[in-house]
C-alpha cells in the first residue's frame, strides 16, 4: 500500500515516520512549504523526543517524502488541526480542505481515514461530501475515523503501544482500517462505528478536564477553609475507589482545554458538567492571578516597599517546552498587565529565550524574590529549598 498523510504536524509527522519505518511509502502533505522543505532534508520542525531520527531515517531510506500537494495512493489519512472559531464553534475547514485536495485522486477501494479530533458526525459529513462530488464512487470507498491519543513528549512510544478506537461508516470500512493499523500498531485495536469513535476522543479529554476541574474546585474551597489541598487529596485517595487528580493553575494545551467545547457546542443543554468544568478550569487561572495581586499589596503594606516577584514556569504542564494555551503564560501576562513598579523575574527552565519575556535563571529568581509564585511543577523547582522568609504561592504543588 502507499499512503498519503494530509498534515505533518504534531501527530501527522510522527505517524508518517512510523508508517515509513515499516517500509510503506508515505507521501506527506503540508500547506506550509517550509515544513515540506525541512522534512525533505530529513529534519523536523517540532520538538518531540526520537522523532528526529525516525524522520531522518525514513527520508534517507526513501520511504517518506513531503510536498504541498497530494499524489495518488491507496490510503489517505487526514491529520490536520480542528481549531475553534469565535463563540467556541469547532472549525473543520482544514478537514474539508484536505478532503477537497485528495478528492480528484480517489479511486475504487481506497481507504480514507480521519484522525483529527472532530465534532460528532464529521466522518459521515465528509463521506456525504465525497460521494456527492464523486457519485461514481458511492459505497466503493472505505471510510473510517480513528483518533490518536498520544501524550506530547512520549509520542513515539505511545503511537505504537496505545490501544486505538477505530470506527468505520460501515463494517467493511472498520475492518479495512483495522487491517491498515495492524501493521504498525502493537496496542489493541477496538472496533466501533464512526460516531462512537468521534465521541470517544472528545470524551477522553472531557473526562480528564472534568476531573481536573473537581481538583481545582477543591483547591478553592480549601483555600477558604484553611486546609492544605494536597494533603487532603492525598488522604482521600487512600480510599480504594477514590482517585482525585491534582489542582494547578488551570488547564492548558491544545486538546483538553479545547475538545470539551466540541461536545458543548453541539449539545449545550445536555453538557452541564462538561461546560461547567471548562469554566472552573479557566476561572482557576484568573483566581491565581488575583492571588498574586493580593500578595503583592499585602507585602507592600507590611514592608513599606515594592516586592520582587518570581513567576516560576510558563509551559502548559511540567517538564515540557510547549507554551501553547498555557495557563501559566496567561497568568504571567495578567500579572504583568497589573504591574506597578514591582520587579519581576520570569522563569522557564525548558526554553532558552522568549520573544516577549526576558527570562531569568530559576535559582537566581527564587533567591532574589520576596514573593515566589509557582505556576508549573517543573522537576527543577522541586530541588529548591522552601524558604520560610519568603511569601510562597504554590499553585501547582511543588512543595506538596
Ligand atoms: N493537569 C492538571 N492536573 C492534573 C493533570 C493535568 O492541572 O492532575 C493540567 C496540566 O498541567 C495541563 C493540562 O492539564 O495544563 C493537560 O495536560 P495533560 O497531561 O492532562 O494532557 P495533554 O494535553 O498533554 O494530552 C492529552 C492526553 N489526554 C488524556 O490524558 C485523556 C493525551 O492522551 C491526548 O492524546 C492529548 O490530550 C490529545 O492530543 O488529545
Amino acid at each position: 500500500a502507499s499512503v498519503v498523510m494530509m498534515g505533518l504536524g504534531y501527530i501527522g509527522l510522527p505517524t508518517a515516520a512510523l508508517i515509513a519505518q515499516n517500509k510503506t511509502h508515505v507521501h506527506g502533505v503540508d500547506i506550509n512549504p517550509n515544513v515540506v522543505e525541512t522534512i525533505n532534508k530529513g529534519e523536523i520542525h517540532i520538538i518531540e523526543p526520537e522523532l528526529d531520527k525516525a524522520v531522518a531515517d525514513a527520508v534517507k531510506d526513501g520511504y517518506l517524502r513531503a510536498s504541498v500537494t497530494p499524489v495518488e495512493a491507496d490510503v489517505y489519512l487526514i491529520v490536520v488541526p480542528t481549531p475553534f472559531k469565535d463563540k467556541n464553534e469547532p472549525d473543520i475547514s482544514f478537514v474539508e480542505a484536505a478532503t477537497k485536495a485528495i478528492l480528484p485522486l480517489l479511486k475504487e477501494g481506497d481507504l480514507y481515514i480521519i484522525e483529527s479530533t472532530s465534532p460528532i458526525g464529521t466522518t459521515e459529513k465528509m463521506m456525504d461530501f465525497i460521494y456527492s462530488e464523486r457519485p461514481e464512487l458511492r459505497d466503493k470507498l472505505y471510510i473510517a475515523y480513528c483518533p490518536e491519543r498520544v501524550l506530547p513528549g512520549n509520542v513515539m512510544y505511545e503511537l505504537v503501544h496505545n490501544d486505538r478506537v477505530i470506527g468505520g461508516v460501515n463494517e467493511e470500512s472498520t475492518e479495512k482500517a483495522v487491517r491498515f493499523y495492524t501493521d504498525f500498531i502493537q496496542g489493541e485495536l477496538h472496533k466501533t462505528n464512526a460516531r462512537t469513535a468521534e465521541m470517544c476522543k472528545l470524551v477522553e479529554n472531557s473526562s480528564r478536564d472534568v476531573q481536573i476541574a473537581f481538583a481545582n474546585e477543591l483547591s478553592l474551597i480549601c483555600d477558604k477553609a484553611g486546609i492544605n489541598v494536597w494533603e487532603l487529596i492525598n488522604l482521600a485517595n487512600k480510599h480504594p475507589r477514590v482517585n482525585i487528580l491534582q489542582p494547578g493553575c488551570g488547564v492548558g494545551g491544545h486538546c483538553i482545554a479545547v475538545d470539551p467545547y466540541f461536545i458543548v457546542a453541539d449539545y449545550p443543554m445536555e453538557s452541564q458538567i462538561i461546560g461547567k468544568a471548562r469554566e472552573i478550569n479557566n476561572y482557576k487561572s484568573f483566581w491565581c492571578a488575583e492571588k498574586v495581586k493580593t500578595a503583592k499589596l499585602e507585602f507592600e503594606l507590611k514592608n513599606g516597599r515594592k516586592p520582587r516577584i518570581a513567576l516560576m514556569g510558563l509551559a502548559f504542564k511540567p517538564n515540557i517546552d510547549d507554551l501553547r494555551e498555557s495557563p501559566a503564560k496567561y497568568i504571567v501576562q495578567k500579572v504583568l498587565q497589573d504591574a506597578n513598579n514591582e520587579e519581576y523575574y520570569i522563569v522557564e527552565p525548558n526554553i532558552e529565550s522568549h520573544k516577549v519575556f526576558k527570562l531569568t535563571d530559576y535559582k537566581e529568581a527564587a533567591e532574589k524574590a520576596d514573593i515566589v509564585v509557582f505556576l508549573v511543577a517543573h522537576d527543577e523547582f522541586k530541588n529548591l529549598k522552601y524558604a520560610e522568609d519568603k511569601v510562597i504561592l504554590d499553585f501547582c504543588g511543588v512543595f506538596k
